[in-house]
């Protein structure tokens, strides 16, 4: 049997055995008693619990200002989309775009928040991304104004101006890189995972990817390979119902698709990817397990994308979300409601709620770091829009190194 875990219930979490922190033995008989009873209706009424307050996760051990962090980067995320959608919309000078990430922030920041992001790179923890980059980037700590200039292809921005979107990375935070096909990071953070394994230094490499990934090749290679080498690796598989307009289950006979960390003998872990907190709960595990040399981990977090596929067609100028007709859905469209019935599980309101039910903030104290954050969006576009274009013939700099290079393959 797979090692499926609904982590939403967090009752028969509180008392995890640290031996074994990823199943207890006492879990696997919970879990076969719910397996066939609806863990996705659990799912649902566990993010109310949550957005109450309820505790009993390793969460609400965190210092205050790293809970805090985490909200304001969820902000940050949040309004470095809703800006950058504004901007596509009303600016027909602009020619950044972007598959944008908000309705999903609470996975990269989740996730992002259990792993080291400062330090050389012999120190710091890896980050693969895919397509939809700016969510994983922000969170992993790239700097906004460098990345905005560099989605709207400015000389000054992350990467010369040269990648865009899909091609961000900032070796300084270990965020290796987005990655417009779809399929190949994983194995190539796998490959990252080996070499850390091998040079004996003990950072975890995560890479994020989408539901679409489930049926190439990568992702059971990946699974097949870190399991058998016991590599520091982590799997986050974003599920968000949709590879551009496909749903998943056109692509994949499972509900869940942590169970396909079953056959591969690691651990399979299915998370509301709408609360940060539990987003951390389960990375924070898999972390440790992988920083331990007990291997990778499959994380399946379920969530969902505000927006179309790509750019903001179907959006309105300050509205969040894209309820209108995209015309790049040529097979099929999501439902409006289903759109409305996510967005009532906002990861910005869940978090908000639950940092206010604690106590760690009042209700005007996060609406202040929220307006900051938007502010932060805002300066950055602003700082981006007067930086300078590159040149066209800057084209073939970076493409052929200046230089010889010591072919040490052959010694
Ligand atoms: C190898 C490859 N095939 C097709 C595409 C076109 N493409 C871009 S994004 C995408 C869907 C990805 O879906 P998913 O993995 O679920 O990620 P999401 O967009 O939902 O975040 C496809 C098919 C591609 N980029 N690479
Ligand atoms: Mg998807």
């Amino acid at each position: 049997m797979s090692e499926t875990i609904d982590v939403t219930r967090n009752d028969d979490i509180r008392d995890e055995p640290a031996a074994d922190p990823i199943v207890s033995p006492g879990r696997r008989t919970f879990l076969k008693g719910v397996a066939g009873a609806g863990a996705a209706i659990s799912l649902i009424r566990a993010v109310d619990a949550r957005a109450e307050g309820e505790l009993g996760y390793w969460a609400k051990d965190l210092p205050a200002a790293k809970q805090v962090q985490m909200y304001t980067d969820i902000c940050r995320i949040r309004w470095h989309e809703r800006t950058m959608a504004d901007k596509m919309l009303t600016d027909s000078k602009y020619r950044g775009y972007d598959h944008f990430y908000a309705g999903q922030e609470a996975v990269a920041v989740g996730v992002c928040a259990a792993l080291r992001n400062k330090g050389n790179f012999d120190e710091v923890d890896y980050v693969y991304s895919s397509h939809r980059s700016t969510g994983h980037a922000l969170a992993k700590g790239v700097d906004m104004k460098k990345m905005a200039a560099e989605n709207d292809f400015r000389a000054t921005g992350l990467n010369g101006g040269y990648g865009g979107e899909m091609h961000l990375s900032d070796k300084s935070c270990g965020f290796i890189g987005a990655d417009g096909m779809i399929g190949p990071a994983p194995p190539m953070a796998t490959g990252s995972a080996f070499a850390i394994k091998a040079r004996g230094s003990k950072q975890v490499v995560v890479v994020f990817a989408g539901d679409g990934t489930y049926a190439t090749p990568h992702f059971h290679s990946a699974l097949n390979n870190s399991a058998l080498l016991k590599l520091p690796f982590i799997y986050v598989l974003e599920n968000n119902l949709y590879h551009q307009y496909a749903h998943y289950s056109l692509s994949c006979p499972m509900k869940d698709i942590a169970e396909a960390a079953g056959p591969y003998h690691i651990p399979g872990v299915v998370v509301n990817g709408q609360d940060v907190m539990q987003v951390y709960n389960v990375a924070r595990t898999a972390v440790e397990r992988a920083r331990a040399g007990g291997g990778p981990t499959l994380i399946e977090a379920k969530t969902y994308r505000y927006y179309n596929h790509w750019g903001a067609p179907g959006a309105k100028p300050g509205e969040l979300g894209a309820f209108g007709y995209d015309p790049l859905a040529i097979s099929s469209f999501r439902p409006e409601r289903e759109l409305r019935e996510w967005m009532a599980r906002d990861p910005v309101d869940i978090s908000r709620n639950v940092l206010v039910a604690w106590g760690t903030l009042t209700r005007a104290q996060a609406d202040a770091i929220e307006a900051a954050a938007k502010q932060e969006a805002i300066d950055a576009f602003a700082w981006a829009d007067a930086q300078p274009y590159c040149k066209p013939e800057d084209g073939l700099k970076n493409v052929f190194t200046q230089g010889s290079v010591a072919a040490r393959q052959f010694g």
